[in-house]
């Protein structure tokens, strides 16, 4: 049934007559990662009614996809970690019985692919053959997951090749749970939304999803291999998955310096990691090596080295634009797949906040005729763009370095509006480690739920951290062991406002002036004061060329109560209360001595 001659890896085979003796496609083809292979599969979607071509003149190669309405996002509530025992999963996670999760599974599973073609798709998360990569092999009866695979990872035969006859690789078999029947038509959008599953199995680093078409539900390698099954394996092997981007910054002696920031969702982690700085800071530059996850090993000397496990950026379209980020404006020119974005008359893409001026007339992301009058957007708010990391015209060159980049500092940042200043440096590793537990954000209209709340978040890895996340906390603090210089770790807030509601920081580009603080702080060339949270800057430790800012305004951007900050630190903290006796002791110290408890 299908070319077995493909791999001498047993597991695989094994695995694949497995699967399509449970899901019973009607043929399987393995993906090649070929640029026939992806002209192939669009132009059938084409053909299919899933996929629109957009004007080869205007958007070269790209295509436009419209999800099923009830399909939109990833599912939380049906995400999974089967650990063998429950408090391994522990309380930031669903858990279920691996046994009984399995045999839930295999009766979803039975024949699900029927009508259907299974695609094999091997894959690097990471430059093949780099010692920080690891290879996975997704099977999946969607189309649509393949193309976006190819730009997303390293996928095809070059990644089959890496795979030798005893190597592991982790398995990640994905259905859209859409069975076809004898004649039955396909549907554009195939899902199963009453449904959906998303399960880890960590013992057996094995994938399995069900009845989601969509981004991190669908595109296994993102989230749920390169964040929660690789952060279960960093935990055995002693390096880090983390939900980070990692950039460059490049100083006027164009020496380079690497870090790696974790911001929870609509804080802007895809500009921050394309961030192109002020004109006035002549020399200054970024780089960007990665805008969404990083893998961080130490080295043999101890050093630790990050590279982008994935090839390509998963983007929220909406709010992009070439005034928020060019970066990524000219990332996605061509190439490109959109998904549940507006459709131009001329045959392009549009979404909010792409232009001050919408156009006249869209076809919106449910395929309807669309006016500015119209009441609802016009893309969806998680409307996506996926592009090639390599069409970014700041991509660092070391980014496929198999060897990885050399971190000197980790930012933790988060929506704060009220209480937190623009920058400070934590005291050291442990506290640092204590300021991304504690970390949040306040909700925005894109989140579900009541607007400007504060939404706990540690590492922005909450919905990722695949076992205990107290577990996950001590392997925080030993990694400060394991290094042999810990990244210094800094926390910034974009986002703090005046009793006017304004911002008080001007944001964007002008974040590489707190970029250039941290890595002169870490270099130990400029000063700060000391404040209860850490180091802070200094007014006059900043580089202001270009930028009229009042002492005023710098006043109230850093002010710090230190009562506030001792009765926050007092208030019970839900996370570390349900994490229970699985808190590092650290973690209550650092809270007691905050708290002057
Ligand atoms: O991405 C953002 N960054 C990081 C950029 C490197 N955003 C957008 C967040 C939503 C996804 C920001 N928004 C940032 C920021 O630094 N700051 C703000 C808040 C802000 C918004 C608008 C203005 C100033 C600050 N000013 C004007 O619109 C003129
Ligand atoms: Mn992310």
């Amino acid at each position: 049934m299908y070319d077995r001659s493909k791999t001498n890896n047993q597991k695989l085979l094994k695995w694949l007559d497995e699967a399509i003796a449970l899901c019973k496609p009607s043929a399987v083809r393995w993906a090649d990662g070929s640029e026939k292979e992806w002209k192939e599969l669009c132009e059938g979607m084409v053909e299919s009614g899933s996929m629109i071509r957009l004007n080869e003149e205007k958007r070269p190669n790209s295509y436009l996809v419209r999800s099923d309405p009830r399909d939109v996002a990833r599912v939380e509530d049906q995400t999974f970690i089967c650990s063998e025992e429950e408090v391994d999963a522990g309380p930031t996670n669903n858990w279920e019985d691996p046994a009984v999760m399995k045999a839930r599974l295999n009766d979803l599973y039975d024949g699900c692919m029927s009508g259907r073609t299974m695609y094999v798709i091997p894959f690097s998360m990471g430059p093949i053959g780099s010692p920080i990569s690891h290879v996975g092999v997704e099977i999946s009866d969607s189309p649509y997951v393949v193309v976006n695979m190819r730009i997303m990872t390293r996928m095809g035969d070059a990644a089959l090749a890496a795979l030798g006859p005893d190597d592991e690789f982790v398995p990640c078999m994905h259905s859209v749970g859409k069975p076809l029947a004898e004649g039955e038509e396909d549907v554009p959008w195939p899902c199963n939304p009453d449904n959906i599953l998303i399960i880890h199995f960590p013992a057996e680093r094995l994938i399995m999803s069900y009845g989601s078409g969509y981004g991190g539900n669908a595109l296994l390698g993102k989230k749920c291999f390169a964040l929660r099954i690789a952060s279960c394996m960093a935990r055995d092997q002693g390096w880090m998955a983390e939900h980070m981007l990692v950039l460059g910054v490049e100083n006027p002696r164009g020496e380079r310096f690497y870090l790696g920031a974790a911001f929870p969702s609509a804080c802007g982690k895809t500009n921050m990691a394309m961030l192109i700085p002020p004109a006035q800071m002549e020399g200054w530059k970024v780089w960007t090596v990665g805008d969404d996850i990083a893998w961080i090993k130490p080295d043999a000397d101890g050093k630790p080295r990050a590279i982008n496990p994935e090839a390509g950026f998963f983007g929220v379209a909406p709010g992009t634009s070439v005034k928020t980020n060019p970066n990524a404006m000219e990332s996605l020119r061509a190439n490109t797949l959109f998904t549940n974005v507006a459709l131009t008359d001329d045959g392009d893409v549009w979404w909010e906040g792409m232009t001050d001026e919408p156009p006249a007339h869209l076809i919106d992301w449910k395929g309807r005729d669309w006016t500015p009058d119209s009441d609802e957007p016009s893309a969806h708010p998680n409307a996506r763009f996926t592009a090639p990391a390599s069409q970014c015209p700041a991509i660092d060159p070391a980014w496929e370095d198999p060897a990885g980049v050399p971190i000197e500092a980790f930012v933790f940042g988060g929506r704060r509006v009220a209480d937190i200043p623009l920058v400070y440096q934590a005291k050291d590793w442990e506290h640092g480690v204590y300021v991304g537990a504690t970390m949040g954000s306040a909700t925005t209209a894109a989140a579900s739920g009541e607007v400007g709340k504060l939404r706990r978040d540690p590492m922005s890895m909450l919905p990722f951290i695949g076992y205990n996340a107290g577990d996950y906390f001590s392997h925080w603090l030993e990694m400060g062991e394991k290094f042999a210089v810990p990244p210094a770790i800094f926390h910034v807030n974009w986002f703090r406002l005046d009793a006017g509601g304004n911002f008080l920081w001007p944001g964007f580009g002008q974040n590489m002036r707190v970029l250039r603080w941290i890595i002169e702080r870490v270099r130990g060339e400029v000063g700060a004061d000391e404040s209860p949270f850490g180091s802070i800057p200094r007014k006059e430790d900043f580089d202001w060329r270009g930028l009229e800012f009042s002492d005023a305004q710098w006043d109230a951007l850093m002010a710090v109560d230190g009562e506030q900050v001792r009765s926050q630190a007092a208030e019970p903290n839900d996370l570390f209360d349900r994490i229970g006796d699985r808190l590092p002791a650290q973690l209550e110290a650092q809270r007691k001595q905050l708290a002057n408890e």
